[in-house]
């Protein structure tokens, strides 16, 4: 399934309306699923035909879908009833549906009421399976990735980006790690994930790159990591390895990447446009106890507006990421976050409502509490809509102070002043000069 899921009305409409709102989404709208791409690469030979397709929405299923002998669907929660109905409709004709991914690996039985196969876990080692037992007929049945070996990343085969040839994507994803060594309550990422933190081999990611270029030269690349950098030697090598390749690319990762020059200095000369961090909220006391094993968000507050100015002047953006509701917050997160945003001049700014994903500890101490609001709702897992009862304001007030927070972050003017202030702190120091007229061409 393809697109940004949003249902607020209010929010829609203003999505519609500011420069900085339209222009992130018009960025992320457009990504291919790398899971699947990685099933096809493990379908086992037999002649099987394979195409990529995507549904911008149920009812907007390409006909094509309906001459396969088995579609593969991949599920995450804000897409997922649009997601059942495509299945529906796809068996009521006479195909065989596959479902896996985030929210079936947790919500498991609610989708054998919609697919023949349900998939929980990592997909790559239990897939040939599922097309085995398919081809042969086999009835409906779940499979578990935790019957399989583990998969292993170091064996990991080139997802097969050829079958994206001829669509439009803005930017085309590759995972260079697996999972986060946090542990953050509210993370969806983690909850199939029980394996630890695991790299990739540098070369393989070399590997897939250069197959990428080759189908789609000059392509932006996302990595479709958690936590890029945590094991920063390693890190060092992946950038070392890439700057031959001329890439540009971005990815998601820990502020723990600023306590390492040398690792910033590899980033930006390896092609590095932009690093997206959870920095959740301004205030030390917001964030206590979120990280729940070392409570490391909580311990690095302090050292936010540093650690920015460190990034920024290797010459490598900063995608701020903000969680609106956590249990501390008050109203006066919303203007807190507007000035910190200017004062450490970000170069961008995400925030999201707090969200109870299913099978995430924040799901379960919610639901205990009785404060989600519309219980398997999860079309309302957006990140952008609120279903939960705040600790310390309302629900309204939660929604009144995102619509507020938005329109003071995105509009025309304060995203001039904001980029503008952290392109002149890039350009005060050697490496931040060097590297801004690349980022402002790939980044406007
Ligand atoms: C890249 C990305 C995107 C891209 C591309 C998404 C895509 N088409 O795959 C874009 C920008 C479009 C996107 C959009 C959204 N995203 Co997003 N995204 C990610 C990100 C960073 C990486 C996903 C990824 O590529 N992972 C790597 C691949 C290899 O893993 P995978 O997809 O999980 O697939 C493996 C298994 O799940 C399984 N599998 C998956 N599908 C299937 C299917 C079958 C049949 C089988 C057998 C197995 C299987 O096997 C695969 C290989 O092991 C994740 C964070 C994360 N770490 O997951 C968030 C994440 C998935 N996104 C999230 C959200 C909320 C969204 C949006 C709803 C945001 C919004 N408001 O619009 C939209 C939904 C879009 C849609 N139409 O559904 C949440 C989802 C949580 C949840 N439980 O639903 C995540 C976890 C981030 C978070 N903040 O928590 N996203």
């Amino acid at each position: 399934m393809s697109g940004v899921r949003v249902h607020d009305p209010e929010l829609l409409k203003l999505g519609l309306t500011l420069p900085g709102f339209v222009r992130r989404g018009q960025v992320i709208a457009s990504l291919p699923s790398l899971g699947l791409l990685y099933l096809a690469a493990m379908t086992p030979d037999g002649g099987h035909e394979l195409v990529y397709l995507e549904a911008e929405g149920a009812g907007k299923e390409p006909a094509e879908a309906y001459a396969c002998d088995l579609v593969a669907i991949s599920t995450f929660s804000a897409q997922v009833f649009e997601a059942y109905e495509v299945a529906d409709r796809l068996r009521a004709a006479g195909v065989k549906v596959a479902m896996g991914g985030l929210h079936v690996s947790v919500e498991s039985e609610e989708a054998t009421r919609h697919a023949d196969y349900v998939v929980i876990g990592e997909g790559e080692n239990v897939w040939p399976d599922v097309v085995r037992h398919a081809q042969a007929g086999g009835g409906a049945r779940k499979f578990f990735a935790a019957s399989h070996p583990p998969v292993d990343v170091k064996a990991l085969p080139v997802p097969r980006y050829d079958l994206l040839a001829g669509r439009d994507f803005n930017r085309i994803t590759v995972q260079t790690t697996r999972g986060c060594p946090w542990r953050c309550e509210f993370c969806a990422s983690n909850v199939m994930l029980e394996l630890p933190y695991r790299k990739r081999r540098v070369e393989d990611v070399v590997r897939d790159i250069a197959a990428i270029q080759q189908c789609r030269p000059g392509a932006f690349i996302e990595f479709a990591d958690d936590n890029t950098f945590v094991d920063k030697e390693w890190g060092k090598r992946l950038c070392r390895a890439l700057i031959p390749l001329r890439v540009r690319w971005f990815t998601e990762t820990d502020i723990s990447v600023a306590d390492d020059p040398e690792l910033l200095a590899l980033m930006a000369e390896a092609g590095c446009r932009q690093v997206l961090i959870g920095l959740e909220s301004p205030n030390e006391a917001d964030v206590r106890g979120v990280e729940l094993k070392r409570n490391f968000k909580a311990r690095r507050v302090a050292g936010y507006a540093e650690a920015i100015r460190r990034i920024q002047c290797a010459g490598i953006t900063l995608n701020g990421c903000f969680v609106l509701g956590l249990d501390h917050h008050t109203t006066s997160v919303f203007p807190a976050i507007r000035d910190f945003a200017d004062d450490v001049s970000l170069y961008d700014v995400q925030v999201t409502v707090q969200t109870a994903f299913p099978g995430t500890p924040l799901y379960k101490r919610l639901m205990q509490q009785g404060r989600i609001i519309m219980p398997r709702r999860w079309d309302l897992c957006t990140l952008f809509d609120v279903n939960f009862h705040p600790a310390r304001m309302t629900a309204n007030e939660l929604r009144a102070g995102l619509y507020w927070l938005t329109s003071e972050l995105y509009e025309e003017g304060a995203l001039r002043r904001r980029r503008a202030a952290a392109l002149s702190m890039m350009r005060r120091s050697r490496r931040g000069a060097g590297a801004l007229a690349a980022v402002v061409e790939d980044l406007g």
